[in-house]
């Protein structure tokens, strides 16, 4: 073969190969993450692995159990199927909802809401326990934690924060109230603030439901859901405190719909990655063309901050966030 002519194919050779490295796709979690109806995201990280529980979301009568999800990439999920069931939660018979997990000393809390609460007695909030992350959660009390209306704030969307000085809050409330409790050492009870009180209201401005709280950089984030879950105006917005009792004050709105992608974006969970100052929010929305309100699917973003520690608006995808090659 001409030398000429070599020279030639080598140089495609090459430029073909630089363009199939230059066009390979950085494999992404996508969205949603993973199949089915599901909504009211808790991500927890346990060990190398991202673990996000949901609600199941259907009609509240068969709303009596929980999957869980687990992944080390974001790519590939584990589904634990029925994690809680009714089956060991005597009291609950409908609207199993927005699971809180928390781990401590080996036992793992799940914090539920069940029965969708609108007189007292009839439900609340309530804790199960179990000594693996994928259950089998079993009510630890065999009634409510919390099952009463305290300032207006209906007894559901429970989310527990433990500060850096060991102390458990739990924020919860939907009906336009949020509430603050104190968990007791056991994590089943409530124990009084400092001033005696039980129960504290910090709704902030435009609060529906779905709180969650970060504390970030010694700031507290109090984030919440505005609008109807069942519609596409649900979003979420979030406020800064130096304190974790507030006061809260309303920034501005940090996740929305985005009418070329999804709607009603909502009821999330944060969790921290493992590089520095890197943060992961997971949502529920419902697709595009979505006519049922409980067709709701979860998925994934970075979240990120400014200069001056205020959170960006995020913005929701089809991609969502990069595969991690060395868990999470
Ligand atoms: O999934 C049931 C309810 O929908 C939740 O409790 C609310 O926050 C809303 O997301």
């Amino acid at each position: 073969m001409p030398r000429m002519m070599k020279e030639s194919i080598l140089v495609f050779l090459l430029a073909a190969l630089c363009c199939a490295c230059a066009e390979k796709p950085a494999l992404k979690s996508g969205n949603p993450l993973f199949e089915g109806w599901y909504a009211d995201p808790e991500g927890v990280v346990f060990g190398d692995e991202l673990w996000i529980y949901p609600t199941w979301s259907h009609t509240y009568g068969e709303q009596l159990f929980m999957d869980a999800f687990s992944s080390k990439d974001l790519v590939h999920w584990t589904r634990h199927e029925k994690v809680i069931t009714q089956e060991n939660i005597s009291w609950l018979w409908q609207a199993l909802w927005a699971p809180s997990v928390v781990e401590r000393g080996g036992t793992y809390y799940l914090f539920f809401g069940a029965n969708d609460m609108h007189e007292k007695g009839e439900g609340g909030i309530g804790v199960a326990v179990a000594d693996n992350p994928a259950g089998p959660f079993v009510d630890a009390l065999g009634h409510p934690l919390i099952d009463e209306v305290v300032n207006g704030a209906q007894p559901i969307d429970q989310f527990v924060f433990r500060d850096d000085d060991g102390s458990y809050y739990m924020y919860y409330g939907g009906w336009g109230h949020c509430n603050m409790v104190r968990l007791g050492e056991n994590l089943m009870s409530l124990i009084p603030f400092e001033d005696g009180e039980l129960y504290k209201e910090i709704t902030p401005q435009g609060y529906v439901e779905g709180p969650f709280m970060l504390k970030r950089n010694g700031m507290y984030y109090f984030m919440w859901s505005e609008g109807g879950w069942t519609g596409p105006d649900y979003h979420v917005a979030y406020a800064m405190s130096d304190s974790p009792f507030g006061p809260f004050e309303r920034i501005g709105t940090i996740l929305e719909s985005d009418p070329e992608v999804a709607t009603g974006a909502g009821h999330h969970s944060v969790v921290k990655g493992k590089e520095a100052d890197t943060y992961y929010i997971i949502y529920h929305r419902h697709p595009l063309g979505a006519t049922d309100g409980n067709n709701r699917v979860v998925c994934i973003e970075r979240m990120y901050f400014d200069e001056n520690g205020h959170i960006l608006p995020v913005k929701i995808t089809f991609e969502g966030v990069p595969a991690l090659t060395e868990g999470f």
